[in-house]
């Protein structure tokens, strides 16, 4: 069992003063302030996830990760493409450091994903297979990554994206080759390599009733009808701003009738570029109505988003001018729409007092007579055209480099305005700024004013 989110915060707090880990002066409110969400998760019986990336979980991305949510799905990691880049030729290093990271704080793993249309290694896509070739190819490719993390994931995403729009089949390497049995076939094969880990089928633009949807509730249907082992449907729900689909429960709760489980696997919800405060509301609305409507099912499992932070999201490089879809912005500020989940998850409404801007120091890394500061200045209520931060050292610290802002200091107090191209400081918006410093002795926390 995970720890407490008291031990999990002295840990924390260790393990910042051993290896110079991030310390914040001003308690950022869903960092310590707030329940987390897995914790308000817990409660209702669902677990709260994110797709992450393995490299970043360091620092405060690896944080929240681990701190806010009760699963991981790796975004790329556990792919075709990512595992066996050249056949015969395995790479699990990052799948395994997310697993272990997992383990490490109590946390699940989602598995994604088995069969897919993409993401494969160019060797599979290229070769010419017959169908017993490629029966065998992907029977081998699931016995051997799910074999490999036998009792370790919670449940894995088999089969992803098998439907176009209208319901039909989607024209693949599998369904070219194999015809619809792929799917039956490759979670039988699932069962038989761990029998214990759940297995879904994953898609995209099922979440309300519409034509896709139904094909797979059809196909469901006729699997459990058959006895083939399938235990859950993942409506992955990358939505649009203002347009969560009104029948959203009533479609979670048809496939719960079914005596399946459903999981909400990769939500995130995008809007036009520049975001502001009325675009960052609906989207805390829209985030909440679809955590309500998770929570208004018990069979709704899990709720998980696709990637927590908008510096990790898949949606501004494939939709240009679009993007700041997830709870976190850029900088791991909490946005609107991290209150809409933890309020539908039954969460106090802590955010920040509005009609502020406030600054946040913090130490990220610290060696013996240096270290490197950041200070984030975020508003929620307020907007900034310009902006100074100032502050006091308390021990005789010094300025000697900085970045993103022009810094002075004297004697012990340092002011640094903002740089020519970031003095704009969007309501529900934040900017950051970094620089190196000297010191001996000790290094506190000053407390850091901004004008
Ligand atoms: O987040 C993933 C991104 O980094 C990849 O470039 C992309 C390639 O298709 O896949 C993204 O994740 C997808 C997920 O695996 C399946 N559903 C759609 C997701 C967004 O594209």
């Amino acid at each position: 069992m995970r720890s407490s989110p008291r031990s999990r915060l002295s840990a924390l707090l260790a393990g910042a003063v051993t290896v110079g880990a991030l310390l914040t002066a001003t308690a950022t409110p869903a960092q310590a302030a707030d329940t987390p969400l897995r914790d308000l998760g817990t409660a209702k019986g669902k677990v709260i996830g994110t797709a992450v990336t393995g490299s970043k979980l360091t620092g405060t991305y690896g944080d929240l990760a681990g701190a806010q949510f009760s699963s991981l799905t790796p975004g790329n990691a556990m792919k075709w493409g990512s595992v066996e880049p050249t056949q015969g030729t395995f790479n699990w290093a990052e799948a395994d450091q997310i697993v272990n990271f997992a383990e490490a704080h109590g946390q699940q793993v989602r598995g994604h994903t088995l069969v897919w249309h993409s993401q494969n290694p160019s060797w599979l896509t290229n070769g010419t297979w017959t169908p017993a070739q490629l029966t065998t190819l992907l029977q081998n490719h699931i016995n051997t990554e799910v074999g490999r993390y036998k009792g370790r994931i919670a449940a894995w995403d088999v089969v992803n994206e098998p439907f176009n729009e209208d319901g039909t089949y989607r024209s693949t390497l599998w369904y070219n080759g194999l015809g619809v049995d792929y799917i039956a076939n490759a979670l039988t094969w699932a069962r038989a390599a761990d029998p214990n880990a759940k297995l879904y089928i994953n898609d995209y633009n099922v979440e309300g009733v519409n034509a896709k949807s139904n094909a797979l509730y059809n196909l469901v249907s006729s699997l459990k009808q058959r006895g083939v082992p399938i235990d859950g449907v993942g409506l992955q729900a990358h939505l649009i701003l203002g347009q969560v689909p009104a029948t959203f429960q009533q479609n979670i709760q048809r496939f719960a009738d079914l005596g399946l489980d459903v999981a909400i696997t990769e939500l995130d919800i995008r809007m036009n570029l520049p975001s502001d405060a009325t675009k960052l509301a609906q989207q805390k609305a829209d985030y909440k109505a679809v955590t309500a409507a998770c929570v208004a099912v018990a069979r709704c499992v899990n709720l998980t988003v696709w990637g927590f932070t908008d510096s990790d999201s898949w949606v501004e490089s494939t939709f240009p001018g679009q993007g700041a879809a997830t709870p976190y912005d850029a900088n791991y500020q909490p946005k609107p729409a991290y209150y809409g989940i933890s309020e539908a998850l039954g969460g106090g409404t802590t955010t920040p007092p509005t009609g502020a801007c406030k600054a946040t120091y913090s130490v990220t890394s610290q060696w013996n007579t240096g270290f490197t500061g950041n200070v984030v200045i975020s508003c929620s209520g307020a907007a900034l055209s310009s902006w100074r931060a100032t502050w006091t050292f308390g021990a005789g610290q010094t300025v000697t480099q900085a970045w993103n802002a022009t810094c002075t200091q004297s004697g012990a107090a340092v002011s640094c305005a903002n740089a020519t191209y970031n003095g704009t400081v969007p309501d529900g918006g934040s900017v950051s700024f970094g620089f190196n410093g000297a010191w001996s002795g000790s290094n506190p926390l000053p407390t850091v004013t901004v004008s």
